[in-house]
């Protein structure tokens, strides 16, 4: 696509925002808000250098003469080849294990973010081209809401809908007066969508919501959650927060405040869940008290919480990230359940969020369209996994695991293929999956860097940036259509996912039904097209005046969006796609699967592995919370300037509270080692007070650095996270649940050698 010479704007879109391009700088988008510090030197020599840049076989594996387990020693040499050597042998290994195994043996699920832009999206691409070759095994839902994605079609609505039906941010500002965030809204989070932010609107929200006067109330073991004036933090363990819900709502009924007609025209099951909360049941009940003895919320606050969320236009928010630990079911289920017992969803400003604060999408009232999507084509193997399940698989086929009501059975994967995605930044417990890891009889890694998973793969291709080819930039809610105009010519020998595939599929046969006879450009044209024509009323330009002018903005969304406000006004004709068409208090379907781990109505459950456990030394043990990190997307960009910017000498911070500092004795700065049964890894000490005592926070997407004896030198959480289902109904990653001992300050510290590149020959 030539349009060199004419001066136009020119554009480029990636997660955490718009770009404006004048040669191969990258600014802020003059007219978003709030724009992100994110990626701007990702042409800079200090990433390029990080760059994959010709293909490459791992030494050890290139020798074998027959196919196996493997160790797949990071530190191993690999050696760099040809584009048609590299080829030929992945064609070969996915003709032998299909011909061998079938199509069944071969694991393309390749979670992970890739880079935004519609077409050129990498896992897109890998399925797509699977798929014409006769199918993969796949993942289902994701590792940002693994419970919720499960749950909540139970109790209220698929995650889909209700990523995107979330009272907007100017009805929050107008009509909210209490706002209630378990997990806060951490602005850091918001930084991101996935597909791309336009205008960073949650920032502009918060803001609103505070200037206008409500009240702010912070529940959480973070205190820097919720970056306004005036808020009040109550500082609670980790995953104790449906103990504190229960107990709301304990207090809301025993005193007669509970909405009666909301529970009894919009809902079912509340009499099942109230015999559950009052003990009437035969459990102990969710008293104050009770609530506090786990959380450490105190009782009389509870009690005061309770009538001020009833006696004022209130709304009740919960972090992603509270579903992302042990029982993560539980907490969407208690979320919903509370905010029915208040009864105010479906009015302006009042009823529930799940997620302001986690991306920018929720809550943003920018326009949407039915965007531009590849077809996947048809997947011929049904087998499956829940994503966060990825150890679990390689190290047991064969063996069943439940999920959402089934008993299913793990494949026995000979083959993986990973395009877009870090497992070995996004999976818990990494030695153990470096275990698991070892047993397929190979592995195939797209990558634009090297990564901890490239350098984990037996042959890594190498992949073109964004900024290397011409996309199309597009995002539910967030109101643009960006032409994605290249920026840069490819490094070194790197090419699109799409020419690779394209490439491959040539070699099996099956080139025309993957390419469709489409070049890269083609595709962009037709993915355009469509999306136009099934977008009438928003009257998008021809596809050369698009390109030309390099972005559409949308309309915003006029009318302002309340959650559930159909619902209200008529519950028969917007009637829920629950199975009663009704909130679920208690669920029917979930209490006939009969799980030991998630009952029909929301329940706290002790986590695997927290503070109240009586098999802990508090002196030196702590909760370990690994949220998102601040100044990058997971592990991407983690050797940009900005990210490095938030470390202290280029080791990763991890934060303590002044209180545990001082009796530990540690000050900022001082390296320390977080250890336990898993894994081990160094930090550096950052003393706040905005945390709770007892409680550390190892933000993740630190480039995984082991050293000899397995000792991660950079500061990455999932050494130390435990790699165990949500629970068995949904089997989401429940990262948030950790404990782990500290030891320092350490001495003499080994450098960190994250960024070191691998032996090329
Ligand atoms: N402990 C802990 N762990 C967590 C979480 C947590 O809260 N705590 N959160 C989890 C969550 S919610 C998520 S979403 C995951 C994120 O996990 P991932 O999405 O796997 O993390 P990324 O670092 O974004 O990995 C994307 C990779 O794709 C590569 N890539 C980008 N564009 C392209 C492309 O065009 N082609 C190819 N071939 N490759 C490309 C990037 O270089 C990068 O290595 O992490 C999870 N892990
Ligand atoms: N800058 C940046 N933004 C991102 C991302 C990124 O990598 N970088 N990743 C994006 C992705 S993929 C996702 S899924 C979202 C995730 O969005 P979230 O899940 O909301 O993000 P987290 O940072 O994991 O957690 C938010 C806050 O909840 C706190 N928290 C953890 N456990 C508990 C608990 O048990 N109780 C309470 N009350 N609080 C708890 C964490 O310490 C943190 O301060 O973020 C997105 N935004
Ligand atoms: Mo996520």
């Amino acid at each position: 696509m030539s349009h060199e010479g004419t001066i136009v704007p020119h554009y480029t879109a990636a997660h955490w925002g718009i770009r404006e391009v004048e040669g191969t700088e990258l600014r802020h988008w003059s007219e978003d808000p709030f724009p992100s510090r994110i990626g701007l030197d990702q042409l800079h020599p200090h990433l390029q250098r990080l760059r994959v840049k010709r293909p490459a076989v791992r030494a050890s594996w290139l020798r074998e003469t027959s196919r196996g387990p493997n160790a797949r020693d990071p530190q191993e040499p690999f050696v760099e080849v040809g584009w048609d050597f590299a080829l030929d042998l992945i064609a070969g290994e996915l003709e032998r294990v299909r011909g061998r195994h079938g199509n069944q043996a071969i694991f393309g699920g390749s979670y992970g973010w890739s880079s935004a832009g519609r077409f050129h999206h990498a896992q897109s691409q890998l399925h797509r081209f699977l798929n014409v070759i006769g199918g993969y095994v796949r993942h289902v839902d994701t590792y940002s809401l693994g419970a919720a994605s499960v749950m909540m079609p139970h109790v209220v609505m698929p995650m889909s809908k209700l990523m995107v039906q979330q009272s907007t941010w100017p009805v929050i500002a107008k009509h909210t007066r209490l706002f209630v965030s378990f997990g806060g809204v951490p602005l850091k989070s918001t930084q991101v969508s996935p597909g791309g932010v336009g205008k960073h609107r949650a920032s502009e929200g918060m803001r609103s919501l505070h200037a206008s006067g409500a009240k702010l109330v912070n529940i959480g073991p973070v205190g820097d959650t919720l970056e306004c004036e005036g808020v009040e933090w109550i500082p609670i363990r980790p995953n104790t927060d449906v103990a504190v819900m229960l107990a709301l709502a304990y207090v809301i009924n025993e005193e007669g405040l509970h909405n009666v007609a909301f529970l009894r025209d919009y809902c079912v099951g509340f009499e099942r869940f109230r015999a559950s909360f009052t003990g009437e049941d035969g459990g102990a009940p969710c008293t104050p008290e009770w609530a506090e003895s786990v959380s450490g919320m105190p009782a009389a606050r509870i009690v005061t919480l309770a009538r001020e969320l009833v006696a004022t236009r209130s709304l009740i928010n919960m972090a992603w990230s509270l579903q992302r630990g042990s029982h993560g079911e539980q907490a969407c289920h208690a979320l919903i359940a509370l905010a029915s017992v208040v009864g105010q969803i479906g009015l302006p400003g009042g009823g529930f969020g799940f997620g302001y604060g986690s991306m920018n999408v929720i809550g943003s009232d920018g326009g949407s369209l039915r965007g531009p999507t590849l077809p996947q084509g048809r997947n011929l193997v049904s087998e499956f996994i829940p994503v966060a399940r990825l150890s679990d698989m390689l190290l047991r086929p064969g063996e069943t695991f439940t999920y959402n009501g089934e008993t299913l059975q793990y494949p026995d994967i000979r083959l993986v293929y990973w395009a877009g995605g870090n497992p070995f930044h996004h999976h818990q417990d990494l030695n153990r999956l470096q275990k698991a890891w070892q047993r397929p009889e190979a592995i195939i890694v797209n990558e634009q860097y090297w990564t901890a998973t490239a350098r984990r793969a037996d042959v890594v291709l190498p992949a073109t940036l964004p900024l290397e080819r011409d996309d199309l930039g597009y995002s539910a809610r967030e109101g643009h259509l960006v032409a994605m105009r290249k920026v840069a010519a490819p490094l070194g020998a790197a090419k699109h996912d799409y020419e690779i595939f394209q490439e491959l599929a040539e070699r099996l046969g099956a080139r025309n039904q993957f390419t469709e006879g489409l070049s890269a450009s083609d595709w962009l044209r037709r993915l355009y097209g469509e999306c136009r024509e099934a977008n009438p009323e928003a009257e998008l330009p021809e596809f050369d005046d698009f390109w030309g002018q390099g972005m559409v903005m949308l309309d915003d969304d006029v009318e302002p969006q309340t959650l559930l406000e159909a619902y209200r006004r008529d519950p028969i004709a917007h009637s829920l796609e629950t199975p009663s068409g009704r909130i679920e208090l208690y669920s029917e379907t979930v209490a006939n699967f009969r799980l030991d781990d998630c009952p029909g109505y929301p329940s706290w459950i002790p986590p695997h592995e927290w503070l109240g456990s009586s098999s802990i030394t508090p002196e030196v043990t702590f909760h370990l919370l690994s949220d998102q990190p601040a100044r990058r997307l997971h592990s991407q960009l983690d050797a940009s300037e900005y990210s490095l910017g938030g470390k202290i000498d280029g080791r990763e911070p991890v934060d303590i509270s002044s209180v545990d500092a001082q009796r530990l004795g540690v000050n900022t700065g001082d390296v320390v080692e977080l250890w336990n049964d898993r894994g081990r890894c160094l930090a550096a000490t950052r003393v706040t007070d905005s945390i709770r005592s007892g409680v550390l926070r190892l933000s993740t997407g630190a480039w995984l650095d082991l050293d000899s004896d397995g000792r991660d030198r950079h500061g990455n959480p999932n050494v130390l996270t435990l790699d165990v289902g949500t629970s068995s109904l949904a089997q989401g990653c429940a990262a948030h649940t950790c404990l782990v001992n500290l030891r320092g300050p350490i001495k003499n510290p080994p450098e960190v050698r994250a960024f070191d590149l691998p032996v090329l020959r």
